[in-house]
């Protein structure tokens, strides 16, 4: 950039910069408001994007209870269904587990994330919130010091920055704030688990009352309710697979098979209207602070979906990080700021350890090979085994599908 380019370069400000409207953004945003803390949101797209994109659906009671606290369940209280079964389909049988009635009986809330994003936009516009959409964060620079600065640039690719107190980098895997932290300042873990998902929404009500899983030797199929007119379904593909590589037919007739629709009932077919592909990968960075830069939601740790974490760990983080933030900007008081790290990591490695052993129970090794590969395919069955047969296991296991 020229001096004079830099000279025409405009200059915003706010105490905290957020990077980012997803679940973390927009409920940091919230909490800042309420708190009367000075604090703006950049988000990269346009709001129709925001408010459109579909991700996830099932929020766990922690979760809800906690957007209750700050008056921000509204919209999922009067619209989410709940949600508290799940069923497995294997060679030999199929069965429920009921986890409103194992482990702490707690369930689900159904709720689209674009929809639950939609109620969090809404309502921190209504309180006067700062937002700037298709402004998308180049840089953070100095965040060692205190006062960073983010480099931005519109839609049309004017740059301008923004000068913060504090910045916090709610902008997703692959946002800015991830690629600003200097090589070393932070330790990434990273996990590729090898398996793909292709993962769909149907115009079709649900098959099932329940969540599906179905563990089949052709690979994994999953049945996940998302409204009465809507349904998730995902089906583990070849590493490597296009979205569009399959036909509907041979989605459908792939789906019937793996989830023996012959056995169980039929599916309720209807049109596709979205296909991701999804390689089920796992990272943690350490600690999620750089200075005056923090982290939260898939910023701080991405988690494959196999286990439902991704948005919850989002929201939980955001408290934390906006409980942080109100305590040094307001009370002078950096102590919950400098335990933020430590706290959100418990609860990251948790989930992720389930997360971790839901990949192991849902799929056969795709690393293995000969005798090894059969090895893990017997270990599966086992795993299976104990969670069909065992109530300690069950009850362990819907304290950590629900829970944190
Ligand atoms: P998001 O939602 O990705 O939002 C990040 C925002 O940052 C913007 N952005 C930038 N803005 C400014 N400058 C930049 N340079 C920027 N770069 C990016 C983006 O446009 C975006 O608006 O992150 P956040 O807030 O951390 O929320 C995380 C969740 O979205 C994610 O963990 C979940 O969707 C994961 N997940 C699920 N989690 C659950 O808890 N329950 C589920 O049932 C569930 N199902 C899922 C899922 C994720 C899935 N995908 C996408 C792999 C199902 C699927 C298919």
């Amino acid at each position: 950039m020229t001096e004079s380019q830099k000279a025409r370069t405009a200059q915003d400000s706010a105490d905290v910069v957020i990077l980012g409207a997803g679940p973390a953004g927009l409920v940091l945003g919230n909490l800042l408001l309420a708190a009367g803390i000075d604090c703006a949101i950049l988000e990269r797209a346009a709001r129709e994007h925001v408010q459109t994109r579909a991700r996830a659906g099932y929020l766990a009671e922690h979760t809800v209870r906690l957007l209750d606290r700050h008056g921000l369940a509204g919209g999922l209280r009067r619209r989410g269904q709940e949600h508290g079964v799940c069923e497995f389909r294997t060679e030999s049988d199929r069965f429920r587990l009921d986890y409103r009635l194992l482990g702490r009986g707690e369930q689900h809330t159904v709720y689209p994330q674009h929809e639950l994003v939609t109620d969090l936009l809404a309502q921190y516009l209504a309180g006067g919130g700062r937002i700037r959409f298709e402004t998308g964060a180049v840089a953070v620079r100095d965040a060692d010091g205190t006062q960073p600065v983010v480099d931005v640039r519109d839609a049309d690719g004017r740059p301008s920055r923004w000068a913060a107190r504090y910045v916090a980098g709610c902008d997703g895997r692959h946002g800015a704030a991830r690629r600003s932290i200097p090589d070393g300042a932070v330790r990434r873990h990273h996990r590729d688990h090898g398996v793909t998902w292709l993962g769909l929404l149907a115009e079709a009500p649900p098959s099932l009352d329940a969540v599906g899983y179905a563990i089949h030797p052709r690979g994994f199929a999953g049945h996940m309710a998302r409204s009465p007119e809507v349904t998730r379904y995902y089906l583990q593909v070849a590493r490597g697979t296009a979205p569009d590589a399959w036909s509907e037919d041979r989605i459908w007739d792939e789906l019937a098979l793996r989830l023996r629709a012959a056995d169980h009932g039929p599916l309720e077919r209807g049109p596709i209207s979205r296909r991701t592909v999804v390689d089920l990968e796992s990272d943690v960075l350490e600690p999620l602070r750089h200075g005056s830069l923090f982290l939260a939601g898939d910023a701080a740790s991405l988690i494959s979906p196999s286990a439902a974490k991704g948005a919850n760990l989002a929201v939980l983080e955001a408290e934390l990080l906006a409980g942080g933030l109100t305590a040094a900007l307001r009370h002078a008081d950096p102590a919950p700021l400098d335990r933020y790290s430590a706290q959100c990591l418990a609860y990251i490695w948790r989930a992720q350890e389930f997360s971790h052993w839901m990949i192991r129970l849902l799929h056969a090794d795709p690393a293995g090979s000969g005798s090894d590969s059969l090895f893990q395919d017997r270990l599966r069955h086992s795993r299976i085994e104990m969670l069909r047969t065992s109530r300690t296991q069950q009850d362990w296991f819907a304290e950590n599908y629900v829970g944190l």
